[in-house]
């Protein structure tokens, strides 16, 4: 069966690299971005997540991000992102987690296994940012979220403290480019891992999308757990169809 499959590859490898996308995110009640439900289902991305929406429209992309804020607080981690905080944590420098999602969830789940003090090995190098922190579009300054953001107008957006610049969510849109040492540390990981375990992504967005690439193209193997097919799927040794909060328990623990 491919999750015995699945499950005898997980054991066995030296080193793990997970790359998660907002799929593993969805049983906790985070939308994920394409797809039925999506959240760009009535935006187009290139009206919410690039920079020039930004300069366009301020007001409208921290609408959304502002509503994204407070929904992405009330979730819980669910049983898939606990599971990967197991792998994480149980033999610390086996695996390293990759996230796309700016949710929070894979570092609130490593807390939940093993409180504040030890569960550094289980936290992700997210590439595509936090949804948690402000940056500002002057100065760079990064800082916790504004929880109480007011879209009405400019004048009552998040403003820095250092320089008065515009706030920003501190994520990565469209055009941007990713921050070297946390990409660059999801590749090397990916080369030197015997086994690329993908949770919930549509692999469609560069350079993430390359980090079972790289895996595969340095000898390693890719297992992939989605709803759905997808570019990735003939590519992997094993491809399992389902929800990543019913799967991924099931290969690790
Ligand atoms: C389940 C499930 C369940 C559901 N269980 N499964 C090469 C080729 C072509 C284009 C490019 C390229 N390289 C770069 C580009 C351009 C672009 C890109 O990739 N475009 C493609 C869309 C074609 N990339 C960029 O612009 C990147 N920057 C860049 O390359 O910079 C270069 C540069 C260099 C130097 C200077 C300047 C520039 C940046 C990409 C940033 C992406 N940002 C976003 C928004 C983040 C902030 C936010 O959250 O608002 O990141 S876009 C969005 O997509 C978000 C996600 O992280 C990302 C990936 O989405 P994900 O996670 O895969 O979600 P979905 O919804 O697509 O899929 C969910 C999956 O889960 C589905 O498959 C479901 O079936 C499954 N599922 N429920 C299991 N319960
Ligand atoms: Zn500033």
């Amino acid at each position: 069966m491919n999750a015995d499959i699945a499950r005898a590859l997980i054991a066995e490898a030296k080193r793990i690299v997970v790359l998660t996308g907002a799929g593993i995110s969805a049983e906790s009640g985070v939308p994920t971005f394409r797809g039925p439900g999506g959240l760009w289902k009535s935006f187009r991305p290139e009206e919410l997540a690039t920079p020039e929406a930004f300069a366009r429209n301020p007001c409208l992309v921290w609408e959304w991000y502002a509503w994204r804020r407070s929904l992405v607080a009330e979730c819980q981690p669910n049983a898939g992102h606990i599971a990967l905080a197991r792998l994480a944590l149980e033999l610390p420098g086996r695996t390293t987690i990759v996230t796309q999602n700016v949710d929070g969830l894979h570092h609130r789940a490593a807390r939940a296994v093993a409180g504040r003090a030890d569960s550094a090995p289980a936290y992700p190098l997210e590439v595509h940012g936090a949804i948690h922190r402000d940056r500002c579009s002057g100065c760079g300054r990064v800082s916790d979220g504004v929880t109480d953001v007011d879209p009405t107008s400019v004048e009552t957006l998040p403003a820095c403290v250092k320089c008065g610049a515009m706030l920003r969510p501190d994520v990565v849109w469209f055009g941007e480019a990713l921050d070297p040492a946390v990409i660059g540390a999801a590749f090397d990981a990916a080369r030197v891992a015997d086994l690329c375990l993908v949770v919930g992504t549509s692999a469609l967005v560069y350079p993430a999308a390359s980090v079972p690439e790289v895996t595969l193209q340095a000898g390693g193997a890719v297992i992939e757990v989605n709803l759905e097919a997808t570019s990735l799927s003939r590519l992997a040794r094993v491809s399992l169809r389902g929800e990543a909060g019913k799967l991924v328990p099931t290969l690790i623990d």
